[in-house]
């Protein structure tokens, strides 16, 4: 078959950070228009969620797909700007994906050891690569909404966890459930969807992602976790946005001081640090910093080609 007039070259690099995906788009996108990006990403949102579904979902990616659109930042102290989506939107944040995003721009020579800051629709955050390799990311401010709340999972009983804010909405929960353990992904991918549903169902509808937590075997490390994200798959990180949301309930809680080193750990393994410094205290505002690793995995041109029935993913 020859290829058509119409073919779309959408020029991507994927990455892997702590085994989860970013595809990021470096060209062939789309023009989302100028202005802040919470706007921007409410008209892709609205007019172009067959490209994220193209972009993302199977036959071309999988539900585990992150995808990152590089676009013109807003904010006149950014050089970049992206907009986060997954398989069934978009995402305010994304810590693995802003380490993705900085490991390609380094790989194609955009980007050299140093700060960098980053338009986003929830705020602006400063990366820093490292000669290393490593990237730190300062987070947007984060946040405990609700402590303690309990909630009723059927087929499980009560359980207690707080709503926290880490640029996506989570709920915390800590020492319920199946053990985090890769032989147990399907019990803990079916908990979590319940617990997500009994947390919206309770007042919390903004929270879509489940975030469990237990003690990690691995020295050094202070904890393993499990997170669903929105679209019911697991992050294969320790999940930059997660890992903020659990530094803002440590610091209200006074279980980690300021500037200390958290080691968290996913459940395939994959470790992020973190640290926080406060931004106002007296409301448990922090400024929290992730540090981790990305993997440039391949440099393709994806085509989208109207002819094909599956061209704008299978949703
Ligand atoms: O690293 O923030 C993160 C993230 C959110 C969803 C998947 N990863």
């Amino acid at each position: 078959m020859s290829a058509p007039t119409s073919l779309r070259r959408i020029r991507v690099i994927d990455s892997h950070t702590g085994g989860e995906p970013t595809r990021l788009v470096i060209s062939g996108g789309l023009d989302l228009g100028s202005g802040p990006l919470e706007e921007r990403v409410r008209r892709f949102r609205a007019e172009h969620d067959a490209f994220r579904s193209a972009i993302v979902n199977e036959p071309r990616g999988s539900d585990v797909m992150v995808g990152a659109l590089l676009v013109p930042p807003h904010r006149a102290d950014c050089r970049f700007g992206v907009i986060f989506f997954n398989n069934v939107g978009c995402l305010g944040m994304c810590g693995h994906g802003t380490i993705g995003l900085v490991a390609s721009l380094a790989h194609l020579g955009q980007l050299t050891p140093g700060c960098v800051k980053i338009d986003t629709p929830v705020g602006a955050v400063e990366a820093e690569l490292h000669a290393s390799g490593e990237v730190s990311v300062d987070n947007v401010p984060s946040h405990r909404k609700a402590r303690g709340v309990t909630i009723n999972v059927p087929g499980h009983g009560e359980v207690r966890g707080d709503v926290a804010w880490g640029g996506n909405w989570f709920f915390l929960v800590d020492g319920a459930g199946p053990a985090i353990e890769l032989a147990n992904l399907e019990a803990l991918t079916d908990f979590t969807w319940r617990v997500r549903q009994a947390v919206n169902a309770q007042g919390f509808p903004d929270v879509d992602h489940v975030e469990l937590f237990a003690p990690s075997p691995q020295a050094g490390v202070h904890s393993r976790n499990f997170v669903l994200c929105p679209g019911k798959a697991y992050d294969r990180s320790p999940c930059g946005t997660g890992t903020s949301a659990k530094l803002a309930c440590l610091a209200a809680d006074g279980k980690l001081a300021e500037g200390a080193e958290w080691v968290q750990e996913s459940v395939i393994g994959s470790v992020f640090r973190g640290r926080y410094r406060w931004v106002d205290r007296a409301a448990g505002v922090v400024a929290p910093t992730i540090t981790g690793t990305a993997h440039v995995m391949a440099e393709t041109e994806q085509l989208l080609d109207p002819r094909d029935p599956f061209c704008w993913g299978i949703r």
